[in-house]
């Protein structure tokens, strides 16, 4: 009865695990890139399946929240993707990522061009210190700070869509940020900008942040709020050890009650 009780439990929790990775996998409607940094010899490697393979200067392979991240030094270490093709400058969009870091001040992901204040990024401190804000201009930079303190040093998942005018930040799923732009043509996919990842040289004195990257997504579509929640599901290793241990000692339970 005990051995059939863990052998359930080792189940549940390895289904549990393996949902949670369908659950976001199938996240693929409008998926344009996806960079996992789960390939040691590819770190940089596109998993949409979109051949947008980014360039890796300096930054290494660490543990990640799933899988790899990268981490970067805030020296000199940054993520360089190629330029967006495809024809359409969506006014639908989304990028969402999970990150960690320490830092005050510094830039997470986008493509901003400081000299004509045009394009859009997320970027830490500047306007509010330590936390991360929403930049957006053609001309005139704009932009809006999230409420909560972000820079602790552990992982958390972020999100900006951009729904026409409307911008909103989510923070670990929650709606944290608003910022409502009338009718801003903003390019978010094609222009002459490359997006950069924890790099951004003419914006801050200091343009390089250190921390962790992971997961980063870009759709062409604005995700709904449960979607976000379903790319901001922590995996629980615990549970996972937990059940790989009780499934692997209930088998050899029941192979040596055979035995016998
Ligand atoms: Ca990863
Ligand atoms: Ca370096």
């Amino acid at each position: 009865m005990k051995t059939q009780w863990i052998y359930g439990a080792g189940w549940l929790a390895i289904l549990m695990l393996a949902m949670a990775n369908v659950s976001m996998a199938d996240l693929s409607d409008g998926l344009v890139a996806r960079w996992s940094f789960d390939s040691y010899a590819d770190p940089g490697h596109d998993d949409s399946g979109n051949g947008y393979d980014a360039t890796v200067n300096g930054a290494t392979p660490a543990q990640g929240i799933w899988g790899n991240a990268l981490s970067f030094d805030g020296v000199d270490d940054e993520v360089v993707t190629p330029l967006f093709s495809g024809g359409s400058t969506p006014d639908a969009f989304t990028a969402t990522c999970w990150f960690k870091s320490d830092e005050s001040n510094g830039y997470l992901f986008g493509k901003y061009d400081d000299s004509t204040d045009t394009g859009w990024g997320v970027v830490l401190g500047s306007a509010v210190a330590d936390r991360f804000q929403i930049i957006v201009g053609v001309g005139d930079g704009d932009r809006t700070s999230l409420g909560t303190f972000v820079n602790d040093g552990a992982w958390h998942h972020l999100a900006l869509t951009r729904d026409g005018d409307l911008w909103d930040m989510y923070f670990d799923a929650v709606h944290d940020a608003s910022l409502d732009l009338e009718m801003l043509a903003v390019d978010m996919l094609d222009s002459d900008l490359a997006l950069t990842f924890m790099q951004r040289a003419d914006y801050f004195t200091a343009g390089f942040t250190s921390g962790y990257l992971d997961e980063v997504r870009i759709y062409d579509r604005v995700l709904s709020s449960a979607e976000i929640e379903r790319l901001s599901v922590v995996p629980a290793p615990g549970a996972f050890l937990l059940g790989t241990i009780g499934f692997l000692y209930s088998g050899w339970r029941l192979r040596r009650r055979k035995a016998h």
